[in-house]
């Protein structure tokens, strides 16, 4: 077996808020001290990993003046120059001050509005500074719990609005920077705005920036709509939106787990790893988990570890499913490589297809029913890698 020692070559990263997560939950205080961003850089740096990510208020507390502002930036800036760690994405913080409790791009008081646009364009400044390609947008407070509380259909004018706005921002400044909009159904709102990777794909269509605006999906948010994460993944692939993802563990339909990659739902952990590395994604793998508050800062460091070693694992063992001669004869026993053929051959035209009597008049649907399609077969050569059998 190779090696699962993580290289900035397999291009981690992580976000401040990670790592330095404290523990605070609902129902519980933080159990773990404030972590230095500097010591996160370091320690990410010695794992191994590629970079670094960070909302606005992660870096610079919110409502630091503008000494306070650059003297965090400048140890940041060290810190980034001695580990030569990288800043590929930044994103805002526009969910934890109470002055976004009903939203932020689509509060209904238009102060909140006016606010959450100059604190967004006021962070871009500083992620193109730094180098960053890719800006997430979580509209983490963007939605409602009650019915006549929000007019979304309005709401998402407003959301059409900024991205609109930040998109003309970018491009008259000539910042090397596109979008990334993060979906999640729920929490912390009842009911959250662009819930799925279908519904922001749609509304990304409407945007006149559209090309400038793809997708940052997180494994956890999906899952928590019972979606298929790998399936949403080739779409958003599919529609070349796939801009930045957000890997992490969830096990079903429940609060979002911001587990470690692996954990949660292995099988689908293992088709998103098959499917990015085959699909040749270029983009971070960026980790969006929390060490869970049971760990002390021993165990997030071995949590955000874990991250990576599972990652170099499956990725190992797609590739040997990949290049199994079994694997492959049971793939043709599947059909997969008839599916790659198009429906109508080169040259014939529907014409020719309704003129097909073997298509349709003198076709034997009983007997094509009765074809097997030998999916156990593959699916079990798939759990028996993954099972390392
Ligand atoms: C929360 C989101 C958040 C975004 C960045 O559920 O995952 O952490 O990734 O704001
Ligand atoms: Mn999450
Ligand atoms: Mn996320």
């Amino acid at each position: 077996m190779t090696t699962l020692a993580p290289t900035p070559d397999d291009k981690f990263t992580f976000g401040l808020w990670t790592v330095g997560w404290q523990g605070r939950d609902p129902f519980g205080d933080a159990t773990r001290p404030a972590l230095d961003p500097v010591e996160s850089v370091t320690r990410l740096a010695e794992l191994g990993a590629y970079g670094v990510t960070f909302h606005d208020d992660d870096l610079i507390p919110f409502g630091s003046d503008d000494s306070a502002r650059e003297g965090h930036l400048k140890r940041f800036r060290q810190a980034l120059d001695t580990t030569g760690l990288k800043v590929p994405m930044a994103t805002t913080n526009l969910f934890t001050h109470p002055v976004f409790k009903d939203g932020a791009f689509t509060a209904n008081d238009r102060d909140v509005r006016r606010f959450a646009l100059r604190k967004t364009i006021r962070n871009i400044d500083l992620a193109a500074e730094l180098g960053a390609t890719t800006y997430v947008a979580w509209g983490g407070r963007e939605g409602s719990e009650s019915g006549a509380a929000k007019d979304v259909r309005v709401a998402l004018d407003r959301l059409k609005e900024a991205f609109d706005l930040l998109g003309d921002y970018v491009q008259e400044q000539g910042y090397d920077l596109r979008f990334a909009i993060e979906p999640k159904p729920n929490e912390p709102r009842g009911d959250i705005l662009l819930p799925t990777v279908g519904h922001a794909l749609a509304f990304i269509n409407s945007l006149e920036h559209a090309d400038r605006v793809g997708l940052n999906p997180e494994v956890g948010h999906e899952q928590m709509a019972g979606l298929n994460f790998p399936h949403g993944i080739a779409q958003a692939l599919w529609h070349g939106k796939l801009f930045h993802i957000d890997l992490n563990g969830q096990s079903g339909i429940k609060f979002d787990q911001d587990l470690r990659f692996g954990a949660g739902d292995l099988r689908q952990a293992f088709w998103l790893v098959d499917l990015l590395e085959s699909a040749g994604y270029q983009g971070p793998r960026h980790f969006d988990f929390k060490p869970p508050r049971t760990e002390d800062i021993d165990g997030v460091w071995a949590s955000a570890a874990g991250n990576m070693r599972n990652y170099l694992a499956l990725k190992q063992k797609a590739a040997a499913f990949r290049a199994d001669p079994a694997v492959q004869a049971a793939l043709r026993a599947s059909r997969l490589d008839e599916l790659a053929r198009p429906t109508l051959a080169p040259a014939e035209t529907l014409a020719d297809l309704l003129a097909d009597r073997s298509a349709y008049e003198d076709f034997d649907a009983d007997a094509v029913a009765g074809r097997g399609m030998a999916f156990e077969q593959l699916d079990q050569l798939a759990l028996d890698h993954l099972l390392g059998i």
